[in-house]
């Protein structure tokens, strides 16, 4: 049988698991800034590191050349009107991986850091 001071403590003990348990998954899901700035502007953005955390760079057009972005993105998300397509090299080239409007990674898994050049595509079918 508990004493009441043990039964107490355990108590404490499980309400405060808990609330680190709620902290640390609403902090997994909240937003880096500049996620929610790529929501807010319906805008294409790439990110440093995965789940949209460190420096991001936003994207209008087409870009055939990263340059500074080159081989640096870990996350990415597509707020724009377009279908993004990423591929490997520049100028369009070499392997392409497709997202469309209003979808996202949060990994590139095994194509993080080699993206090069981005296409925007107002077509229906996915393609760029
Ligand atoms: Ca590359």
């Amino acid at each position: 049988m508990l004493s009441k001071r043990r039964l107490i403590s355990l108590l404490l003990a499980a309400f405060c698991g808990l609330s680190v348990s709620v902290v640390g998954a609403t902090g997994a899901q909240a937003a880096s800034p500049g996620a929610e700035t790529c929501w807010s502007y319906n805008v294409s953005c790439l990110f440093e590191h995965n789940d949209w955390q460190g420096s991001y760079t936003m994207l209008h057009q087409n870009t055939p050349d990263l340059g500074g972005w080159n081989d640096h993105t870990s996350s990415v998300i597509n707020d724009s009107w377009y279908v993004n397509c990423y591929y490997e090299h520049a100028n369009y080239n070499g392997w392409r991986l497709v997202r469309p409007r209003g979808t996202w990674w949060t990994s590139m898994g095994d194509y993080n850091d080699q993206i090069t050049s981005v296409r925007f595509s107002g077509r229906w079918d996915d393609s760029c």
